[in-house]
């Protein structure tokens, strides 16, 4: 498990050291708890296949009657839990070298520009602690690890919302992502050509958030145009059909959301009202995309960084601070990564690597990639839960904020329909007390119903009933 060392920063946040070179620095309030990476790397079979256990439950306290509920906040993006991010940046600085590192796969990664044309998929394994303890404690059979599905998409170029490079074509692989991660070059090789001359990464990164911000501000400006039409043809009146009600409804959400983007803002910094993200989810906007900053700088720098500091990096975590604040910045080495990920199938090999760099340079020195997947995943709002048991320990992922009845759906539709219960234990009082039968005896094995919020790193039994009719 990473170790996570906090030490002050200016006024604008937090400088959060993530093991040894791997730093990012968020906005207060915005850290995010315990780190659930593993260094282990492991082969997972894939079969599926469940086990559910009958038990002794303690029935979960009902909410007080009278008690006001709070709202959960709505959250930006599409309401799937299959979601994809994508590679962004502009073209010859690294991306497919990074995603092939990132996925262990092998895209092409020419020096040239828009050597990547058509998008790349491929699922990474998410690193996770506690499912390595659940696979440990329970030996199954089978072991189902969570995902997370990256894509590597082609370089954009200044006025590609124009049509430059592969200007439309390109911008319809960004809104086709969930997430971004968006890589901007921060290491100086002579022989790997920029298409803008020069090593400048707030320059590039500028480049990209201004196209997407074009895009969306000439999408916005279409719908605004058109239901603005549709509200002057209906007036304040009881007629027009259901979908054009909904454009009249709409507009002011849609007029507020194009002034921001027209001053210059992303969709994802405004704050917005649950009403309003629901108007915003239907228009697949480009700056409402959550977005983690990954700068590839050389070996060189990647293994001297807790001991010295770039400025190229404090330059772009200015220019982060100051247009997009909140959004996280990880540094990392593409050819290091490269290197590395030639022994992905020798792990006792890829340690002793490591260990001679950490040795030749006096620091520990471990991979970034693990802490970028973890991160990734943060950024679409996914999460998992767990089953687990002799037969498989699976992690199922659901979007934040689930309630219990949709992610048993997420296991089988059957399990939504005929939701009975969900039967609880939370993953620190499993680690803490050492097995299930000592967390029913502490009384901390919950039963709850179909109003409990699924929690990052439940382990969940559900009980249904599948003799229910289907509803019509
Ligand atoms: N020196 C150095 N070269 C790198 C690094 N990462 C990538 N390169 C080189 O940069 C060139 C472009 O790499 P790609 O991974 O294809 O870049 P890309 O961003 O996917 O490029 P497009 O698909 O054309 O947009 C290749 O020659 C890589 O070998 C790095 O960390 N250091
Ligand atoms: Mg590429």
């Amino acid at each position: 498990m990473s170790t996570i060392l906090i030490t002050p920063m200016n006024s604008s946040g937090m400088r959060i050291l993530l093991g040894p070179q791997t730093w990012v620095r968020c906005s207060a309030g915005r850290t995010t708890g315990t780190s659930i990476l593993s260094g282990q790397q492991s082969t997972y079979q894939q079969a599926q296949r469940l086990l559910f256990s009958t038990s002794t439950l303690v029935q979960a306290k009902p909410a007080k009657k009278g008690s006001v509920a709070v709202e959960q906040k709505a959250l930006l993006g599409r309401p799937s839990n299959n979601l994809k991010i994508g590679i962004l940046g502009v073209p010859n600085i690294g991306k497919s070298t990074f995603f092939n590192a990132l996925t262990n796969s092998s895209v092409p990664a020419e020096n040239f520009p828009f050597c990547t044309i058509d998008p790349s998929e491929a699922r990474v394994v998410v690193p996770d602690s506690r499912f390595t303890w659940l696979a440990d404690h329970y030996k199954p059979e089978k072991e189902t690890p969570a995902y997370l599905t990256v894509i590597d998409i082609a370089g954009l170029v200044r006025g590609a919302a124009q049509g430059e490079g592969l200007g439309n074509a390109f911008l319809s692989h960004v809104r086709s992502v969930d997430a971004l991660f968006h890589l901007c070059r921060g290491f100086d090789d002579p022989g790997v050509m920029h298409v803008d001359g020069t090593v400048d990464p707030v320059r590039d990164l500028e480049t990209i958030h201004y196209e997407l911000l074009l895009r969306d501000i000439d999408w916005l400006q279409k719908v605004h145009k058109e239901y603005q039409a549709v509200a002057q043809k209906l007036g304040g009146g009881s007629g027009g059909t259901a979908v054009e009600k909904k454009k009249r409804e709409d507009l002011a959400t849609i007029a507020k959301c194009l002034a921001w983007v027209e001053d210059g803002h992303d969709i994802r910094t405004g704050d917005w009202t649950n009403p309003e993200i629901e108007v915003i989810n239907q228009q697949y906007l480009l700056t409402a995309k959550p977005m983690i900053y990954l700068v590839n700088i050389s070996e060189h720098d990647y293994l001297h960084l807790s001991k010295t500091t770039l400025p190229a990096i404090d330059k772009i975590q200015d220019w982060i601070d100051e247009h997009h604040p909140g959004d996280m910045l990880i540094p990392f080495s593409g050819s290091f990564e490269n290197q590395l990920s030639l022994f992905n199938d020798s792990p006792e090999d890829k340690q002793t690597v490591l260990e001679d760099a950490s040795q030749q340079v006096g620091a520990t020195i471990t991979s970034a990639l693990p802490e970028i997947i973890v991160r990734g995943r943060e950024a679409l709002n996914l999460q998992q839960f767990f089953t687990a048991g002799p037969g498989e320990v699976r992690a199922w992922t659901t979007r934040k904020n689930m309630l219990a009845p949709q992610a048993a759906g997420v296991i089988h539709t059957d399990f939504e329909r005929g939701f009975i219960m969900a039967e609880v234990m939370r993953m620190e009082d499993l680690k803490q007390l050492g097995s299930e039968a000592a967390v029913k005896a502490a009384g901390k094995y919950y039963s709850k119903g179909k109003e409990y919020v699924v929690e990052d790193g439940d382990v969940i039994y559900f009980k249904f009933n599948v003799t229910n009719n289907k509803k019509k």
